[in-house]
């Protein structure tokens, strides 16, 4: 069904020419002229049909057409989106990575994902920026420490580097954390995730989707798909704002809006779609080098290579698909983040923001086949799903050039709802929801 790579699996594109890269001369006549940026990726026309179609232009969309043509000759792909790539959960989240999770199968799949972050820059001939400062998870009572504990064996077991430490060495990585036993929610310790850090989203999302279009991947912006059509159980094509693609593979790779996408195709999903806030302070000098998460305060705190501050907080408590910011978000967070710095007091914020997050009932995502032939999900990523990017690409990619999903992502099927086998992550997801 699928043009097939040259057989070592990793043909380097479709059209002959792999993403360039610019001399420190390009850089500076580019600067001064501003002519002459070559495109990172192009415009098509639609065409009528196309082998895959992947629905949603976010990190997980452009990574699963990447990986299908890189590494598996699968070209002949279209992502769309009905606004402009990475302007939905891949451009509204905060940047964090780890892989210091709960279930083995959870730590599995994301130190996958952490891994081929690693490389990412290397592998894309794309600066995305990938700071491994480390991860701090504070504990303000025994019931958490005893939860660091569990994740950190859990960890350790699949060679994922995680420890439990105690308040000094907290207060040793981040001096500016109130560590005293006066505070209302005081530190007892951490587990402490070295690998973990931050990255730059719209750079990955921009590396992905210059990779993708070298290697032939039409990516069309202001694309809205309005239907699916399904015959005799099959997947046959896709209905858009700009006309119908006839089609035997269709991947869902939405935030937000994976359960009405989904609906298209007849496909039930588990999801309830909630608000997720952050925002974002002046800058100031370099003064956190790791991120800081509370769960009990729900909140998360990183300073970028900029200076700003970004601060985020557990979904808003009611079910939504509004991105407006509120002021109960921005009182909240400055109130829990100065119970933790008190010393960030004259901090102004700068703006905030929301995305959606669409949260299945185990906290982890729904990856995999559905039962309509040819409709494939990588859905249900809560507020977890930039640090997945990676590793959903490449196993969608693989799942979709198989026909069966990798071991990598054998838990998250849709089918688990059903058998009751589900992945716990609500212990590990984020901040407690
Ligand atoms: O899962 O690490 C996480 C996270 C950070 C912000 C939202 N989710």
């Amino acid at each position: 069904m699928f043009a097939t790579s040259n057989g070592n699996g990793h043909r380097r594109n479709g059209n002959g020419t792999r993403p360039r890269g610019y001399s420190a001369w390009d850089l500076v006549r580019h600067g001064i002229t501003g002519s002459d940026w070559p495109r990172a990726w192009r415009e098509h026309d639609l065409r009528d049909h196309y082998d895959v179609v992947i629905i949603g232009g976010g990190v997980h969309g452009l990574a699963a057409a990447h990986y299908l043509a890189q590494n598996h000759g699968i070209t002949d792909v279209a992502v769309l989106d009905r606004s402009w790539i990475g302007g939905g959960g891949s451009g509204r989240n905060t940047s964090i990575l780890r892989s210091n999770y709960l279930t083995p199968d959870g730590v599995r799949f994301y130190d996958r994902s952490v891994k081929l972050y690693e490389h990412l820059a290397a592998d894309l001939n794309f600066n995305v920026m990938f700071s491994q400062r480390g991860h701090l998870t504070l504990a303000h009572n025994d019931a958490s420490l005893r939860t660091m504990r569990w994740r950190t064996e859990v960890n350790k077991l699949q060679g994922v580097d995680s420890e439990v430490i105690d308040a000094d060495e907290v207060k040793k990585l981040v001096p500016y954390l109130d560590t005293s036993s006066d505070t209302r929610y005081p530190i007892l310790g951490a587990l402490y995730h070295p690998p973990g850090g931050i990255v730059r989203h719209d750079a990955v999302v921009w590396g992905y989707a210059r990779a993708a279009d070298a290697h032939g991947v039409h990516i069309h912006q202001k694309t809205e798909v309005t239907g699916i059509d399904v015959e005799r159980g099959r997947v046959t094509g896709v209905q858009t704002s700009r006309g119908r693609i006839a089609t035997g593979t269709v991947l869902n790779a939405t935030a937000g809006w994976s359960s009405l996408i989904s609906d298209m195709a007849g496909v039930a999903m588990p999801v309830q779609t909630f608000p997720l806030q952050a925002a974002v302070t002046e800058p100031v000098k370099p003064f956190l080098d790791t991120v800081v998460v509370s769960g009990t305060l729900h909140v998360y705190v990183s300073q970028t290579d900029r200076g700003e501050l970004v601060f985020g907080a557990s979904v808003d408590p009611f079910a939504s698909y509004s991105i407006r910011g509120s002021l109960e978000f921005s009182e909240g967070i400055a109130g829990h983040v100065l119970e933790l710095m008190p010393a960030l007091s004259r901090m102004r914020l700068l703006r905030q923001w929301a995305g959606l997050c669409d949260m299945t009932p185990d906290y982890s995502p729904i990856m995999g086949p559905t039962e309509v032939e040819g409709f494939y999900v990588d859905v249900g990523w809560g507020t977890y799903g930039f640090k997945a990017g990676p590793v959903s690409g490449e196993a969608m990619a693989d799942c979709i050039a198989a026909g069966r999903p990798p071991e990598i992502i054998s838990a998250f099927g849709l089918d688990r709802f059903l058998a009751g086998r589900l992945v716990g992550e609500k212990g590990a997801a984020a901040v407690g929801h």
